[in-house]
């Protein structure tokens, strides 16, 4: 199909949507990863902070469409707010603002009961200080979001009592909340299971909007999209979550299995756009509405870093604008008619059409290249670094660092 049986009006709609859309990208989804069997090196992955700017910004210049880079404190910053002036420098030179702040509990040896919900005060504070130091170096560097994976929880019933430790961790957020400057968000992440595999402490959307709540005002939660059960309707989630004013932000990935942190849209793109119309629902219908983070969190194990990262961008972008191209009045009238099968038709309709000739007159219009990945090829860029890197990958290297 061509963008020629894409009404102007429909065209339009997706040019503005493009306009307004963004997507952080991870600074952890450019280095050396790998499943708990093993690691698979790769020439070109990031070796360093330095590398990793130079890959983000590169991914940004190739779509434009992603300005900040979500930094992991410990991986990112190991020397913490006395790293903040590397970073700065090192934003300026690859044109990428560094994006969220994520503070790592859940690597350290102390935290392996552990780290807010622990029922050790001393390791408690420990990462309750961990936090507040993350809110920092986001105060420093301008981030707009801290953003937090609580990985507590337990293996086994009866060793841990889940509900003390929902105190300790309210504790722990407003302990950090406290501590916000006034436009940045805290963004509460929840996952069902993994590390631990009997209970999580921040299991679920319900269990994170209520320590987003109770930690204060700018708390809000964050949607994984491959932090569910398998069947879990997550544009329900997202629908409520936008209900009560909750909806932070998300961390964009797919899955078959599991938290498989697939790229976004290979197993089921029609999920994301279900996501997507949601958004543009609330753009169009809700009074006061602001649009939540978009962040990807993926690792790519077996693909080039580069290659998937530009790709999930391309996805994500293509998926906005299909959803996009839903009338919503069309169909808002055509449910509340109950015509079933006109306002399907409408919904699955816009999910068929192709707007890739769309998008890329987008990008053309704003002088960025047409497509992306073939632009990724053209530029030897990952020839360049797979030589540069080649060496030091050829040698293994701590997980995400
Ligand atoms: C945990 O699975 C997670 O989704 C969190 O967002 C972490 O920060 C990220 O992955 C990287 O491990
Ligand atoms: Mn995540």
């Amino acid at each position: 199909m061509s963008s020629n049986s894409i009404s102007s009006a429909a065209q339009s709609r997706i040019h503005q949507a493009l306009d307004a859309f963004s997507i952080e990208i991870p600074s952890w989804g450019f280095s050396n990863t790998g499943t708990r069997f093993g690691k698979f090196l790769q020439p070109a992955a990031a070796t360093n902070i330095e590398e990793k700017f130079a890959d983000g910004g590169e991914v940004n210049r190739l779509t434009g469409a992603t300005p900040t880079l979500a930094l992991h404190v410990l991986w990112d910053l190991p020397n913490g707010v006395a790293d903040v002036a590397k970073i700065q420098e090192l934003a300026k030179t690859h044109n990428i603002r560094p994006g969220s702040i994520n503070p790592n509990v859940f690597q350290e040896p102390e935290y392996k009961f552990g780290s807010i919900c622990n029922p050790s005060a001393e390791v408690r504070q420990k990462a309750t200080q961990h936090l507040i130091d993350s809110v920092e170096i986001g105060k420093a560097l301008g981030s707009a979001e801290v953003s937090l994976w609580i990985s507590d929880g337990s293996n086994y019933p009866g060793t841990q009592s889940m509900s003390r430790r929902i105190g300790w961790g309210k504790e722990a957020l407003a302990a950090a909340h406290a501590k916000l400057a006034p436009g940045q968000t805290m963004l509460v992440e929840y996952k069902p299971f993994e590390p631990a595999f009997y209970h999580t402490d921040f299991g679920d959307w319900g269990m994170a909007l209520e320590f987003a709540r109770s930690a204060g005002p700018q708390a809000k939660v964050l949607v994984d999209t491959g932090h569910h059960y398998q069947g879990t309707n997550i544009e329900q989630i997202v629908a409520w979550l936008i209900e009560l004013n909750a909806l932070g932000g998300f961390h964009f990935n797919d899955r078959k299995y599991a938290d498989d942190d697939l790229t976004l849209g290979s197993i089921d793109p029609y999920q994301i756009f279900r996501i997507f119309h949601e958004i543009h629902a609330a753009q169009a219908n809700k009074q006061g509405f602001t649009a939540p983070a978009y962040m990807i969190d993926q690792s790519h194990n077996l693909k080039g870093k580069m290659e998937a990262m530009v790709q999930t961008v391309v996805t994500a972008q293509e998926l906005y604008a299909r959803a996009a191209l839903i009338d919503q009045a069309e169909l808002a009238s055509l449910q509340d008619s109950c015509q079933l099968i006109a306002a399907e038709e409408l919904f699955r309709g816009a999910f068929w059409t192709d707007v890739r000739p769309v998008v890329q007159e987008w990008r053309s219009e704003r002088g960025l290249p047409a497509d992306p990945l073939a632009e990724l090829y053209k530029s030897g860029y990952v020839e360049r670094i797979a030589a540069e890197r080649g060496a030091k990958n050829a040698v293994g290297q701590s997980s995400y660092a």
